[in-house]
């Protein structure tokens, strides 16, 4: 862990977009926990949006905290929202989080990933490029523009070998087709206009307040249930898992300390194919919350996924050389916290399906 509080001040003026989603919020409890920067929040309060967690954390940090956070509900496909936005948050640092991220959802209704992903990125590349422009000497100097991206963009790999800063664009989903053309307008933006960005490409987060509808969350809340729990295709995809609290880290240390003009890999060093993670999740859910048979009597495989990637790993030693980042978690001790966290927090599952109307069915089939 790096010492926050040393990189930000009070009079910093930090804008997340996406701060109602999963790691848009860890990101924000982690801003206002461990520093005492202004956090502006602009997200258009899509279905994946929640803004509880954020909330406990203010309410714990007490009444002097409220202040620092400030929800800007704007669509990024709107131009005029997006420069509204911006120009009241007047941000120092821009952390780009807000996206449509769902593959199995690209794969059913792909416009509103190119209106929000690549759209959406364009307006925001706009307006926080006249807002940059425009300021002082000082602060013109020291901002930034940190865009969030996916190790998707990099396409399959085969049986061996990872991504890399160096890994060619192969994007093979509607999703990671407008991620890669989010990342390659912000690289624009930096080579033509002289935007100062900074890019990371991460490897699957998991965690707590993740949208159930991912495959960690799926997979306990159906078990619980005693529902099918659906393994795509053979299950032997695999992913390289990272706890979202180390992706908080590696992405605040991209964007306060990594060079200017450059992209950084972040993975988990956790390679595990799908029916890894689900039956280890079967087996925690054994000892956890037992009952007269093993939950892994539950997994069903269906159909497999439209363009199934087979296999994403990253190679992270750039930005642990260059910045000292490492994963904290391994990906059983990250699964254990997860899964305590949703057996608690059942309430919040049912409440966040309802008002998405998303009831734990079948997404991306075709
Ligand atoms: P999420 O779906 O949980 O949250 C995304 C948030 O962005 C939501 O609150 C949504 O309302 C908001 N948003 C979407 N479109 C918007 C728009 N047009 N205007 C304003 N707000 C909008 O997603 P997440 O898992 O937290 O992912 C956050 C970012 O990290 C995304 O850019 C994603 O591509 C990237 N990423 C995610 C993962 C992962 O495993 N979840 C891995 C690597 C990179
Ligand atoms: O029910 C399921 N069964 C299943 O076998 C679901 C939802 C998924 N899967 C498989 C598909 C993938 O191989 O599990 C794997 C993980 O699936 P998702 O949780 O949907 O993640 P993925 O498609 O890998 O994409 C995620 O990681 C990269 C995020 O959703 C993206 O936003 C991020 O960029």
């Amino acid at each position: 862990m790096f010492d926050l509080s040393s990189l930000l001040n009070k009079s910093h003026r930090i804008l997340v977009t996406g701060g109602a989603g999963f790691i848009g919020g860890a990101v924000i409890r982690r801003l206002l926990k461990d520093s005492e920067a202004l956090v502006f929040n602009l997200d258009k309060i899509g279905y994946a949006s929640d803004l509880t967690g954020v909330d406990s954390v203010l309410l714990d940090l007490g009444p002097n905290a409220v202040d620092r956070h400030q929800l800007l509900k704007a669509d990024l496909a709107s131009s005029k929202q997006t420069f509204d936005a911006v120009k009241n948050a007047d941000p120092d640092l821009v952390l780009h989080l807000a996206a449509e991220s769902h593959v199995d959802r690209s794969i059913d209704a792909p416009e509103m990933f190119l209106k929000s992903n690549v759209t959406g990125t364009f307006n925001l590349l706009q307006a926080v490029q006249s807002h940059w422009e425009l300021l002082p000497q000082s602060r013109k100097e020291s901002f930034r523009f940190h865009h969030i991206s996916t190790d998707e963009v990099f396409g399959s790999l085969g049986d061996t070998g990872s991504f890399s800063e160096q890994s060619p664009y192969d994007p093979r989903s509607p999703y990671s087709a407008s991620k890669a053309a989010s990342d390659h307008l912000v690289n624009s933006w930096h080579h033509t206009y002289g935007l100062p960005v900074v890019i990371t490409n991460c490897s699957n987060n998991f965690g707590p307040w993740q949208f159930p509808e991912k495959l960690i969350p799926v997979v306990i809340l159906k078990a619980i249930a005693r529902e099918p729990i659906p393994l795509y295709g053979n299950g032997l995809n695999v992913r390289d898992w990272l706890y979202v609290e180390d992706h908080v880290d590696g992405l605040l240390l991209a964007a306060l300390k990594g060079k200017l003009g450059s992209k950084y890999c972040i993975g988990g060093n956790g390679e595990r194919t799908n029916l890894y993670i689900v039956q280890q999740i079967c087996s925690l859910l054994d000892q956890l919350r037992p009952i007269e048979k093993s939950y892994s009597c539950f997994i069903k495989p269906v159909k497999d996924r439209p363009g199934h990637d087979y296999r994403y790993a990253i190679n992270s030693q750039l930005i642990t050389s260059e910045l000292g980042w490492m994963p904290r978690h391994s990906v059983d001790e990250g699964l254990l916290i997860t899964i305590r966290w949703y057996l608690e927090n059942l309430d919040w599952c049912k409440i966040v399906k309802d008002q998405a109307g998303y009831f734990g069915e079948r997404l991306g089939e075709l």
